[in-house]
């Protein structure tokens, strides 16, 4: 079984799941719930051209055609039920939870705190805690208050000072209760989607824009870093980086050299600017790349019902080359796939965590692994049809039931954990 072979997970090590806010909350008002409401049936027009390629079309054309799929509204309600969630963490014996603060909630007004909200995240870590799990918050995580967004986001260096703000604010109101803190999610994932393929919000294709967001975020990172360790070096602090294994899929000079160049710029272009200013370092990990010549191929059979190639095993490389070069102790912040038959997702989660003790045996520092995600949600532009939940959600009652992956995983914690 996982976790027999190999170096042992640690007595400490983090087995948890994550969600963020915008995804799994309901009943937000921020920049994204705006562009659904104006994009819902373009999307759903679009769908049929979009994606009607994919391997899991027939099953969902339905839901991807219809405009609600694109409309997040109350979701799961997880703002409201969200101790019945944690429950689930229970039931499958993790230790640790990673979610975002809703920035539009807290402030949503430039300027004006809403002191509800901030007792209502107080509440919520309470809650997390009683059941001895640990918080792992992220302060950014692809949603904009309305107001932040109006002056143009993280375009301008200059609104850099708003989120250093507000994550100051969050920190002096949760003080020593949280110890891991997720600045931004995703970087250059964000940068592209909405200043490149215009798929999220504001939907500008700019190459100039997408570089500049990029450097602004880098730049938020650090300022918000630097003032979370003047508070207390209590604070473990990271960006998430979503890391792709980028690797030539034959000798050719031009594969090897194309895909070093790729994979510089899709990680090491981020990471080297950060770095010094992270604790740790968070991968996301959904999907390594072959690269022949100048293009990317994956002839792979098997995809998720985002057709994404599956190789899950690949984690391994990803963060042994992470490791080698940053040397900061690794937490593995997101990893996951869309699977509303739960068809794959076991087989996923054992080839991960066998790459992980691989890694491990080789000397890679690995301190936890969180599973995206704990419940269906919202996948951003693609809306609710893909189903990364450990918990499937009845959207129509809010039911959630532990998939039987979920139901499987929380065995093997346990038996890991020896509890
Ligand atoms: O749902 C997203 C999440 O918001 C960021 N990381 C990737 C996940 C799956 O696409």
């Amino acid at each position: 079984m996982v976790g027999e072979v190999g170096p042992k997970f640690s007595k400490k090590f983090l087995w948890g799941a994550a969600t963020a806010a915008h995804q799994v909350e309901g009943g937000n008002h921020n920049q994204w719930t705006v562009w659904e409401l104006e994009n819902a049936k373009v999307r759903a027009t679009q769908a049929e051209y979009h994606i009607n390629d994919y391997a899991s079309w027939d099953r969902i054309k339905k839901q991807a055609k219809n405009p609600n799929n694109y409309v997040s509204g109350i979701l799961a309600n997880h703002y409201e039920r969200y101790e019945e969630d944690f429950d689930l963490l229970q039931k499958m014996h993790m230790n640790a939870y990673r979610f975002s603060i809703e920035w539009s909630r807290i402030e949503p007004e430039c300027g004006v705190w809403n002191q509800e909200e901030i007792e209502h995240y107080k509440r919520y870590i309470d809650a997390l805690k009683q059941r001895g799990i640990e918080p792992i918050v992220t302060l950014f995580h692809f949603s904009l208050p309305v107001w932040f967004a109006e002056r143009g986001g993280f375009e301008r260096r200059s609104n850099v000072k708003y989120f250093t703000r507000f994550a100051k604010k969050i920190v002096s109101e949760l003080g020593l209760s949280v110890k891991y803190i997720i600045t931004i999610n995703e970087i250059e994932v964000y940068a592209v989607q909405s200043y490149w393929f215009q798929d999220w919000p504001p939907a500008v294709h700019s190459p100039y824009t997408f570089w500049r967001v990029i450097n602004n975020l880098t730049y938020a990172h650090r300022q918000v870093a630097k003032s979370i360790h003047k508070v207390s070096r209590h604070y473990k602090v990271s960006i998430a980086k979503n890391s792709t294994y980028i690797y030539p899929g034959d000798n050719a000079w031009s594969s090897r050299a194309s895909a070093a160049v790729m994979q510089y710029i899709a990680d090491d272009y981020i990471v080297k600017k950060v770095i010094k200013h992270c604790d740790f370092l968070g991968v996301n990990y959904y999907q390594s790349q072959r690269v022949y010549g100048h293009r990317i191929h994956n002839p792979e059979d098997i995809v998720s019902d985002l057709d994404w190639p599956m190789t899950p095993g690949d984690i391994q490389y990803t963060v042994e080359r992470l490791y080698r070069k940053y040397k900061k102790p690794i937490i593995i912040t997101e990893n996951g796939l869309a699977d509303e038959r739960d068809a794959k997702r076991q087989w996923w989660i054992t080839q991960t965590l066998i790459g992980l003790q691989a890694a491990m045996k080789n000397g890679v520092k690995i301190d936890g692994y969180l599973h995206w995600s704990l419940i269906d949600n919202t996948e951003w532009s693609y809306g609710k049809w893909p189903r990364f939940g450990l918990a499937s959600v009845n959207y129509a009652t809010g039911e959630r039931t532990l998939r039987p992956s979920a139901l499987w995983f929380g065995r093997v914690i346990k038996k890991i954990r020896g509890i």
